[in-house]
């Protein structure tokens, strides 16, 4: 017989979860129970030295110093589970079909400024490939939504994000724009580069041990909410990019995949008031009303606002 299953170790799990007690949270009882006696689980199977479990302990330690949870979570997959675990859930109560979600990321910074069917995300002081893109946010009917709240976010040429790198412009490549009366939104930015995780950071050295890389292809996030819809939490990658099929956090997803069209035409270009070739993305986003029964879409997760 194991150790894990003597009636020692189990009523001292027992004791550990607080199951002697009326007190506290029976859910936190319980979960923890079974994470407490997973782990025991492991320990026993794998056979942990105490020296790799404190190494396992200090390194969570670091990476609550360094603030890389979040960084960590998608690496590992956790993040996906989640929005496949809400696929599930919405595909159970009857929902399919609409614009796939995809991962939010630890990237999200909230009160970004907010204007009317357009906006320019980036203040002309970095250069790089003029994007313009455009789209249509409806329901599953085809029923324009206008009055949506398109929130945008994506790095710059360089891969960093606004507020996270501290070079950037506060708010740089950040906006939220409304749809017009016919749903539309557009923007004008700059084709952003790919992510890729701090390589002397605790999540790099992680995905080092498990021979992984920890880069991202070139995307943007997006948040569509609009009263009476389930919040659309999604991405479009960059098509083309070497990371594509390869993301080191799992996002990428089939109807995320815009196809990149390169303006090189001279008059267009003079046009848009540029000197050199640009790019243009059309991508509509196809949202689900309000359901009873389905779980809400709405994530409550720390994030940090811009002072
Ligand atoms: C990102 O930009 C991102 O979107 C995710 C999921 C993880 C790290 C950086
Ligand atoms: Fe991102």
């Amino acid at each position: 017989m194991s150790l894990l299953d003597t009636t020692i170790v189990q009523g001292l799990l027992d004791k550990v979860a607080g199951l002697d007690n009326d007190q506290g949270d029976a859910r936190v009882k319980q979960i923890t129970r079974r994470v407490v006696a997973d782990m025991f689980r492991v320990i026993e199977d794998f056979d942990v030295t105490p020296d790799e479990f404190w190494a396992a302990v200090s390194y969570l330690t670091s990476v609550g110093q360094a603030n890389e949870g979040g960084l960590l979570v998608p690496g590992l997959g956790i993040e996906t589970f989640l929005d496949l675990r809400t696929d599930e859930a919405e595909k159970k109560a009857g929902l399919e079909g609409g614009t796939p979600r995809t991962i939010e990321g630890p990237l999200y910074i909230a009160g970004a400024p907010l204007t009317k069917a357009e906006a320019r995300l980036d203040d002309g002081s970095e250069q790089g490939e003029v994007l313009f893109m455009n789209g249509q946010v409806r329901d599953m009917n085809g029923v324009p939504v206008a009055g949506a709240i398109v929130d945008v976010w994506h790095a710059n040429t360089l891969g960093g994000y606004s507020f996270f790198d501290p070079s950037q412009p506060k708010f740089n490549l950040r906006r939220r724009i409304e749809t017009d009366s016919e749903g539309r939104y557009r923007f004008r930015s700059l084709l952003p580069n790919g992510y890729a995780c701090p390589p002397d950071g605790q999540t790099q050295r992680y995905l080092n041990a498990l021979g992984r890389h920890g880069h991202r292809p070139a995307h943007i996030h997006f948040f569509i909410s609009a009263p009476g819809f389930r919040k659309l939490t999604t991405q479009i990658n960059i098509d083309g990019d070497e990371y594509l099929h390869d993301d080191f956090a799992f996002a990428t997803r089939d109807g995320l995949i815009p196809p990149v069209v390169r303006v090189t035409d001279p008059a267009a270009i003079h046009a848009h008031g540029l000197n050199a070739p640009f790019a243009r993305i059309e991508f509509d986003f196809v949202m689900h009303r309000d359901h009873a029964v389905a779980p809400a879409t709405i994530v409550n997760r720390a994030h940090a606002e811009a002072a």
